[in-house]
């Protein structure tokens, strides 16, 4: 299937089995890797809504193989939903005109079409404790009905995702190197960072069982329903693999407990929210049933402190080779990002003891 070079969004859409007219393609959300697009489409006097994809090949290094772990995590998860009627809702992809899960143009780029779920939401920070609750339920059923589908069976979209070991190294590289000269404006974000670089070994995911789990739980890949606030579906499947249950956890408590957007300017309004954490544990609890074992329950509270420490790296080392991975909307985007997590690395540590009291409460 070719495609020119003036290709529209409308020539991409066009390639995917929806028929009808095609009325309008919008940017849509706020992803940092992929490009996101709302597609409306008319047909026999309906308007259907889809959301279409470029997958970043850079990232993700071959669609192809994700799009297949796409189709099994959404069959499997399928299966489940029909099974348990909890009325949550899974990613339906829209096959191309040809009959694959992506259509690739002219020019390389791979892209994917999915119905678009109406009734959610997704929130960059919780209006209340309930939001929180619902979104680890349901991150956290996610990974009790993916638990039997047989990690095998999926491929490693991105190798080492979160091994923060091996990010901690990738850092330190690319900050003795500081091939632009960038080190002199970050100088006390670098500080922080090598002083906690215990905080690089504190998850040996050797030590826990491995799971399909889905390595990217911010609270905005997770839909909430608009008038009841409850999970309906979990969404951006692409680094859905083996891995530990833990990295979800923390990661969306760095994003679900926290008191402002990962990247909030002023670093003195990112603080750790315990009443969110505790409504968090609980959701995860609800949704994991009887999963984790006393071993992932322990270390329930490390793992958000850890998750911040891994982004708050990976931000700077994106800032110090150039914004290369990382969508950026200004010059000093990244720098935001690093500080305003390594403040919450700080508060949380400063809330650590509560946090271990609170997850021992549960038992
Ligand atoms: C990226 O694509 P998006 O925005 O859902 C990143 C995550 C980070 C997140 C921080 C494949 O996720 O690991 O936690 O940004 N995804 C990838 O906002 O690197
Ligand atoms: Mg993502």
């Amino acid at each position: 299937m070719s495609l020119n070079i003036d290709s529209t969004l409308e020539d991409v859409a066009s390639h995917f089995s929806i028929g009808g007219e095609i009325v309008s393609c919008e940017k849509h959300g706020n992803g940092n890797v992929n490009d996101t697009f709302l597609v409306r489409c008319q047909k026999e006097g309906e308007q259907n809504l889809y959301t279409m994809q470029k997958i970043n090949h850079h990232v993700f290094k071959n669609p192809v193989v994700l799009m297949r772990n796409f189709e099994r995590v959404t069959s499997h998860l399928l299966q489940k939903s029909l099974e348990q009627n909890h009325g949550e809702e899974v990613l339906t992809l829209i096959p191309s005109i040809d009959g694959n899960s992506y259509f690739q143009d002219a020019e390389g780029n791979f892209w994917r079409m999915t119905k678009f779920i109406e009734g959610g939401r997704s929130y960059d920070v919780p209006e209340n404790e309930m939001h929180a609750f619902e979104a680890a339920k349901a991150f956290g059923r996610f990974q009790l009905n993916l638990n039997d589908l047989g990690g095998s069976t999926l491929v490693e979209t991105i190798p080492d995702f979160h091994n923060t070991r091996k990010r901690f190294d990738r850092f330190k590289e690319v900050y003795r190197q500081d091939s632009l000269n960038r080190v002199c404006e970050v100088e006390e974000l670098v500080e922080f960072a090598l002083s906690s670089e215990a905080l690089a070994d504190a998850i040996h995911p050797d030590d826990f069982p491995t799971r399909v789990v889905h390595n990217d739980t911010k609270l905005n890949n997770v839909l909430l329903d608009k008038t009841t606030g409850k999970g309906i579906c979990v969404v951006d499947l692409d680094t859905v693999m083996p891995g530990c249950a833990l990295h979800d956890f923390g990661d969306l408590v760095r994003t679900a407990a926290s008191s402002a957007q990962e990247d909030e300017p002023d670093e003195k309004k990112m603080r750790f929210l315990p009443n969110r954490f505790n409504a968090i544990v609980d959701g995860y609890i609800s949704g994991t049933g009887e999963m984790l074992n006393e071993d992932e329950i322990e270390a329930l509270p490390i793992a958000p402190i850890v998750i911040a420490y891994e982004l708050g790296i990976r931000f700077l080392t994106d800032y110090l080779e150039g914004d290369v991975y990382f969508k950026i909307k200004h010059h000093d985007h990244n720098k935001d990002r690093v500080r305003a997590q390594f403040a919450l690395v700080q508060s949380m540590q400063r809330s650590f003891e509560e946090m271990k009291r609170i997850v021992l409460s549960k038992k």
